[in-house]
């Protein structure tokens, strides 16, 4: 085993001609990675020849450094006793924040999946611009809450709705809602605990979490955060490297993932500008270009940043591959066209997810609901409907339970969210995504009796009117929870502004 290396003769290595840093208790070279670094190099050189722990840890995946260092640039380990943590100083920012924190709504009052944004501003404003963010004009995210609008339902009545049972079964595992918590990368940008929120109340509550490849902590830290038998999914980003993602898959099945999401809308990231502007503020990159230096990527934003990884050849002719090395369930997520669900189910996967990434990627996409129509049309032609061996899920703008049923009213099997429940522990915790099943339990009691179904099975197409859904044009009423917590984007700024 190496020797430690005195903390001292790190901190002589603290400027560009040659730049250490300590992260978790280990020491790294990143001199020649300064102008490589997606978020700049101006942000390391503040922890040169100090630890870095505390900045690195909320924006990056655990292995960002394992997989962007070449390992001879692995220098070596420090005692951790002797490593001065870098105390952030308190900023003003800080100090707004810790008294809205202070001055939140108490969790009894928050009444719906919306409320949970009204605490918005106690993120961190590269948080909030992270993870409210979505491409170019921002239409499609706020067409995925509009299409619910467009769906009326037609209830029935007189079916002795004493007692009602909303739970179901997603891929062959129980779930207590038809409901399951969607992949949403970075979440200690939002709580210091990260997923693992999401994971212990998802344990007490009976939910399904989909743990993303991107997530803040570790794989196996949120595995071993489940209880025994927790059903979890995986969503997965597939990397260039292809060993690198068979070892992943292959180690979720082994710790009893049992399914595999494989994320296919994403071969580039979509152009985020609330969280790529939150860039350009943050690291005084105008003052940069003003220097000269022609630091390309740091107006990326935060996940773009971290996404060089994502191979764009990834084809059809890979969905074998993933078949050879593995026997979990295959759902590819972010399909839109009845043309790609059936290739999907022709290629033998068990489901879909008909997703436009929560309006992050192809902007003016249309809806999942919307898509839903006729995917289900074109799928009833190729096999048995409901068909036990394919599911079809959607995501996007989900945020009742009244949503959630339209969803299944027109063939989808289960709904994800990703947002709500993200805000939900950004802005309280654990309570806080236990507050919000517990909001969605209360709310799936009501619909479902109002609407004349006693369990999923009987929520049926002719419970709903999609007659207007495809209409794009046309007035649909003003949604004014969402109007409300929707911030809509800003124009550039002057500088000094
Ligand atoms: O939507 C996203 O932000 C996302 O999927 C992602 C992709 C790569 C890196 C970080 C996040």
């Amino acid at each position: 085993m190496s020797s430690l290396i005195p903390t001292s003769t790190v901190a002589e290595h603290a400027d560009r001609d040659s730049c250490w840093i300590i992260v978790h208790s280990k020491v790294y070279d990143v001199t020649e990675f300064l102008d490589e670094h997606p978020g700049g190099s101006k942000i390391i050189l503040k922890y040169a020849g100090k630890d870095a722990t505390e900045a690195y840890e909320p924006i990056h995946p655990p292995n960002a450094i394992l997989d962007n260092l070449p390992i001879e640039k692995h220098i070596g380990s420090v005692d951790p006793n002797t490593v001065v943590k870098v105390v952030k100083e308190i900023t003003e920012e800080d100090k707004r924040r810790q008294a809205l924190m202070d001055a939140r709504p108490p969790l009894d009052e928050i009444l719906n999946l919306h409320d949970f944004e009204a605490p918005k501003t106690v993120l961190t404003p590269k948080a909030w611009a992270y993870y409210s963010s979505a491409s170019d004009d921002e239409i499609t995210i706020r067409e995925n809450r509009a299409a619910f609008q467009r769906v009326w339902f037609r209830p029935r009545i007189l079916r002795d709705v004493t007692s009602v049972d909303w739970s179901t079964n997603i891929l062959g595992c129980k779930s207590s809602l038809p409901v399951y918590i969607s992949a949403t990368a970075l979440g200690k940008l939002g709580h210091p605990d990260g997923e693992l929120n999401l994971t212990r109340a998802a344990a007490k509550h009976g939910i399904i979490q989909m743990i993303p490849t991107l997530a803040s902590c570790s794989f196996d830290e949120i595995v071993d955060a489940a209880q025994p038998n927790q059903p979890l999914f995986l969503q997965l980003y597939v990397n260039k490297d292809r060993e690198i993602t068979k070892k992943y898959v292959q180690h979720a099945e082994k710790r009893g993932v049992r399914a595999l999401f494989i994320t296919v809308d994403a071969p580039q990231l979509g152009r985020r500008e609330k969280d790529m502007r939150m860039k350009f503020v943050d690291d005084g990159a105008g003052a940069k270009v003003q220097e000269g230096q022609k630091d390309v990527k740091k107006d990326q934003g935060v996940a773009r940043a971290i996404s060089s990884f994502i191979d764009p050849s990834l084809s059809w002719k890979d969905i074998p591959w993933f078949r050879s090395i593995t026997n979990m369930h295959i759902i590819l997520k972010g399909v839109s066209t009845p043309e790609d669900a059936v290739l999907a189910y022709e290629a033998g996967c068990q489901g879909i997810v008909l997703s436009n990434h929560g309006g992050r990627q192809l902007d003016t996409a249309r809806s999942g609901l919307e898509n839903l129509i006729d995917i289900v049309a074109a799928l009833k032609t190729k096999g048995p409907w409901p068909n036990p061996n394919f599911s079809v899920f959607v995501d996007g703008g989900v945020r009742r339970a009244s949503d959630v049923l339209k969803a299944i009213a027109l063939g989808a099997s289960a709904v994800g969210i990703g947002r709500g429940f993200l805000y939900a522990f950004s802005s309280y915790g654990q309570e806080g995504v236990e507050r919000a099943f517990d909001i969605l339990r209360d709310e799936f009691e009501m619909n479902m009796r109002l609407l004349g179904a006693r369990n999923i099975r009987e929520v049926v197409p002719d419970m709903v009117d999609a007659s207007a859904l495809s209409a794009h044009a046309g007035l649909t009423p003003t949604d004014n929870l969402f109007n409300t917590t929707y911030q809509p984007l800003g124009l550039a700024q002057f500088k000094n502004a």
